[in-house]
């Protein structure tokens, strides 16, 4: 029997690293063992210097990818608000930049949003997640898929689990947040979950690919 095929976590979001070991684990990939990057001590933090998602989600793969030598998954990801034009978008993680006192990050950042919107009436706090997610082999080659969640944003925070902008998100149809749902469902509605199982079949159409074409 082969042994199992290492595909190295390409992110340093403790929640991410969570989400993508649930979606990927329940995606049925085969022969798969996921491992994160901090089982490789010491590799630089990548620069998100892209102005879309899919450029930053590449830039992380194939960081991590090319100083691992393994296949390396990615995602990028963030909240879209219509009254802001679409921002935070890949300014999601850093907002709030250094504001607050050691205050936790994703607190401030959602505080930020909900101040900025405070004045913006229901019809108009619509608001998505987006996601790029994408593998990158040590060949080179590389793989990309984007999933997306409609919804609207609340006025005070609800719920405790997920992370990040959760608590203040209301998809589409919902009564709940996105932090008042279970992993589960969160999963299988959220831009993350949408991109990586998309990602996952394209995963396993490649290998099938690259198994039928008689290399080692
Ligand atoms: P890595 O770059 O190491 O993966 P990160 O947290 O910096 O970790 P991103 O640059 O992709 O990741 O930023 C994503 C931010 O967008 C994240 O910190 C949250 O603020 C927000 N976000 C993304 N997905 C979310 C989700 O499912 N629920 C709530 N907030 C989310």
């Amino acid at each position: 029997m082969s042994p199992a095929r290492r595909v190295v976590l390409a992110t340093r979001n403790p929640h991410k690293i969570v989400e993508l070991r649930r979606i990927l684990g329940d995606a049925g990939l085969p022969d798969v063992e996921l491992v994160g990057v901090d089982s490789y001590p010491g590799l630089p933090e990548v620069p998100e210097t892209g102005d879309t998602f899919e450029a930053n989600a590449l830039l992380k793969g194939r960081a991590v990818s090319r100083a691992t030598g393994e296949l390396a998954v990615a995602d990028d990801s963030g909240l879209c608000v219509e009254a802001l034009r679409g921002m935070p978008g890949v300014l999601s993680a850093r907002w709030s930049g250094d504001l607050g006192n050691g205050e936790d990050r994703d607190a401030l950042n959602l505080r930020l949003v909900l101040a900025q919107v405070a004045d913006v009436p229901d019809e108009r706090r619509g608001a998505w997640f987006e996601c790029a997610a994408v593998a990158v082999f040590p060949t080179g080659d590389e793989l990309v898929a984007h999933g997306r969640i409609r919804g609207t944003l609340t006025r005070a925070p609800r719920g405790a689990n997920g992370f990040g902008y959760d608590p203040i998100f209301l998809p589409t149809g919902s009564p709940r947040t996105t932090a008042e749902m279970s992993a589960d469902e969160k999963d299988a509605i959220s831009h993350r979950g949408r991109a990586f199982r998309a990602l996952a079949r394209l995963l396993v159409s490649a290998e099938a690919v690259d198994e039928g074409s008689g290399h080692e």
